[in-house]
């Protein structure tokens, strides 16, 4: 067999002219893969959206769509605008000088450019408006629960996973108050502020009644272990986590190494929750640019393998932010069960970089991964996050489908729904214990009877 790349047609006929394969089986593949990936239910794990209960920190429509700080970033790339006179301009203002600069004078071709457009195109809008007229009246019409209904509803998202700040004024009055939370929504422990701002958090977590002191001693420990139970108690989190940086290392005698240790890693022990950790952040590289102003570094994938050998009785959600990490990050899965990969985080959430950690995942871990969250701050770019990343995810797996089929192995349809369940729900759902909702996927039998 001649070494051409492998593609659709080089399945179809064997060099003889036979047809081994029919161009039409190949073609009933892909046409399955893609149908199913597109159909296929998503628990989103990792977002900065909330619930409805928590009222302001909920943002969605054109206005918040614009302020996202991936375009604030690429605004200045364009614009002569300084960042103190962009920073002084009204939001509307802001969004308007985006939307011109970016749309209008420039064509929108970046990820997060483009995909403004795609939620436009999808809510019927004029993409090649000279200004944002129109898309104001639509989104001014909008009834936010009925919104929120219909961007779930076009997104085939089920399960939303927060990112929630114990010491933030708003969830606290949030969590405090009893409300019931949209069951849609799910809680993640975020300990960013604690683990990486430990001076700044003291004074907070004492607010909150426990005597925490700067220098970390057993009673200090103890302390945070019961701010943790008591966070735990209210928020029931899917996972703690915490972002980390490029230099991260552990074990390390600092404030988050001793935290970590002595504090984090024991109270998952003690409640059986997992932790994500989610590392290469190189915080404000640029301050003027605030929440835009971040960028990456890469790190040293050995931190991780060190963390899973020493606690095999914890579970971790794993990401990293250079795409340098990715290949070492496969690997160090393969060495160790109890650490899943996930996403393709921020600054790799763009289709070229997609593909590649999709295809390496699928050739070192099989379908032992979870391909994909949104790290969605306003609602609406769910629209675009999860479309570009099904269309993605869906080619990669027909490639791993196709070359098994080229290794002589024919994937059933159950098999592909059951292999889609997995990716965008299953693996999730089994790592932190979040219920499927009386469905089961995984067997031949199972999948006859819920069809
Ligand atoms: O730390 C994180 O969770 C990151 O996702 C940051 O929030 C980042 O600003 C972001 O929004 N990435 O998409
Ligand atoms: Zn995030």
């Amino acid at each position: 067999m001649s070494n051409t790349t492998i593609n659709r047609r080089d399945y179809a006929v064997s060099e003889d002219g036979s047809n081994s394969e029919t161009a039409r089986d190949i073609d009933e593949l892909r046409r399955q893969v893609d149908e199913i990936v597109q159909s296929t239910p998503v628990v989103d794990l990792h977002t900065h959206l909330y619930a409805p209960q928590f009222n302001e920190l909920g943002l969605w429509g054109i206005d918040e769509l614009l302020n996202y700080h991936y375009l604030i970033a690429e605004l200045f790339r364009f614009s002569s605008v300084t960042y103190e006179g962009f920073w002084r301009l009204e939001k509307r203002a802001q969004s308007d000088l985006i939307w011109k600069t970016l749309f209008v004078e420039n064509t929108p071709l970046s990820e997060a450019a483009s995909g403004v457009v795609r939620v436009m195109s999808e809510l019927g809008l004029d993409t090649s408006a000279r200004d944002l007229r129109q898309a104001r009246e639509f989104f001014e019409s909008q009834n936010a629960e009925d919104y929120l209904e219909k961007v779930l509803e076009i997104t085939r998202v089920t399960d939303i996973v927060m990112t929630n700040d114990p010491l933030d004024e708003i969830e606290i009055k949030t969590w405090n108050s009893g409300e019931k939370i949209d069951s849609r929504f799910h809680a993640a422990l975020r300990l960013d502020r604690l683990l990486n701002g430990w001076a700044d958090a003291v004074p907070l977590i004492k607010a909150q009644g426990y005597d925490v002191k700067e220098t970390i001693d057993d009673a200090t420990i103890k302390e945070t272990r019961r701010f943790l139970d008591d966070w735990i108690g209210r928020m029931k989190p899917l996972y703690l986590g915490v972002s980390l940086p490029d230099d991260f290392a552990y074990p390390e005698e600092s404030a988050r190494g001793r935290l970590l240790r002595d504090a984090v890693l024991p109270t998952c022990k003690e409640h059986d929750v997992s932790l994500a950790l989610m590392i290469g952040v190189r915080r404000r590289v640029n301050p003027a640019l605030k929440l835009a102003g971040d960028g990456l570094g890469r790190a040293d994938v050995g931190v991780v393998s060190r963390i899973c050998a020493e606690n095999s009785d914890v579970r971790f959600l794993v990401t990293f932010l250079s795409r340098e990490n990715q290949h070492e990050l496969c690997v160090a899965a393969r060495k160790f069960s109890n650490l899943m990969p996930f996403g393709c985080w921020w600054f790799l959430n763009n289709s070229s970089i997609i593909s590649e950690i999709t295809r390496e995942r699928f050739e070192l871990l099989g379908t032992s991964f979870i391909p994909q969250h949104s790290d969605a701050r306003i609602l609406d770019q769910l629209i675009y996050k999860w479309s570009h990343s099904r269309r993605l995810i869906a080619e990669a797996l027909f490639e791993s489908y196709a070359g098994l089929w080229h290794n002589g192995r024919r994937v059933k349809r159950w098999e592909i729904e059951r292999d889609a369940e997995k990716l965008f729900s299953g693996n999730f759902r089994r790592w932190v214990g979040l219920d499927a909702g009386g469905q089961s996927f995984g067997t031949e039998q199972n999948y006859n009877e819920t069809k």
